[in-house]
């Protein structure tokens, strides 16, 4: 079995980070171990939420795995709480990293064109240097104009993004997979770029009018997931993008849903199922 380390932030109720990233990677067969980087109530879209950081304890508990020779197939970044943890992030990188472990980093940050509450434009630019150590990032449009000093648009033609995605490929990784990309109306996805063979790609679904918090998360986690499991990068978009969509429709067909997050508990199944096809 694949082993993964994912390295984000427990946000106890909100779904999302790490109650996204464990039940879904553990449900696909990937073993999943974590390095949480904070404890927060809930996730910062709430107000009043209480945090208790974690980044003293995080090479601690590195350099114990190390001293059991721990070895991981995959090392998952998203959401971190500070420059320091990001810094701290580098430094994991160094010390497990290396020619059998793929780096997928998402720099959680923002949306909809501006930063989260807890961050500031040094976050974005210490971010963009952690993108420099993976062999994949997956931004949104918002994370990635903010790592390269780009204009944020709502509406854009297709050079837009393509523009985007080599500056990101020149932030260093190989792979750059921007999220939340519409190509054309009643549309939105995913498109990357791989720099190796200067090649564009793209996987578009249909749009549904609904926003919800963790949704990168998810996408996320299932796409570094089927990776583990042995799909190619573009299959593994694929399914993380039709998975994503379907969880954000089953989570409107709910009257009793949360304000906060999805109902990916009830699409895990499809999920597992599509990693069979
Ligand atoms: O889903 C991204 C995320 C993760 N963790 C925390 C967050 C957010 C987004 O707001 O607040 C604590």
């Amino acid at each position: 079995m694949k082993r993964i380390l994912t390295v984000q932030d427990i946000s106890c109720l909100g779904k999302c980070s790490i109650t996204i990233a464990l039940p879904t990677l553990s449900a696909m067969g990937v073993e999943t171990v974590i390095l949480p980087t904070a404890v927060l109530s809930t996730h910062t879209m709430f107000k009043n939420f209480t945090v208790k950081d974690l980044t003293d304890q995080l090479i601690p508990i590195a350099e114990h795995w190390k001293s059991e020779n721990v070895q991981f197939d995959a090392i998952y970044t998203g959401y971190l709480g500070s420059a320091e943890e990001i810094e701290i992030a580098k430094r994991i990188f160094d010390m497990f990293g290396g020619d059998d472990t793929l780096i997928f980093v998402d720099p959680v940050m923002g949306d909809n064109g501006k930063l989260y509450p807890a961050f500031d434009m040094q976050y974005a630019a210490l971010n963009a240097g952690l993108c420099g150590y993976a062999d994949i990032i997956v931004p949104n449009i918002t994370e990635a104009c903010l790592m390269t000093g780009t204009e944020y648009r709502e509406t854009y033609e297709r050079d837009y993004i393509t523009d985007l995605l080599r500056k990101l490929a020149a932030l260093g990784p190989e792979v750059s997979v921007l999220t939340g990309v519409s190509l054309s109306p009643g549309k939105t996805g995913v498109m990357g770029y791989e720099r190796k063979n200067d090649r564009f790609f793209q996987y578009q679904n249909d749009r549904v009018d609904a926003a919800y918090h963790g949704t990168g998360d998810l996408f996320s986690s299932s796409c570094v997931g089927a990776i583990m499991r042995g799909k190619t990068l573009e299959e593994s978009m694929q399914i993380a993008a039709d998975y994503t969509a379907h969880t954000i429709r089953v989570t409107l067909d709910n009257p009793a849903k949360p304000w906060y997050g999805v109902d990916f508990e009830k699409t895990l199944p499809d999920l597992i199922r599509a990693l069979e096809k």
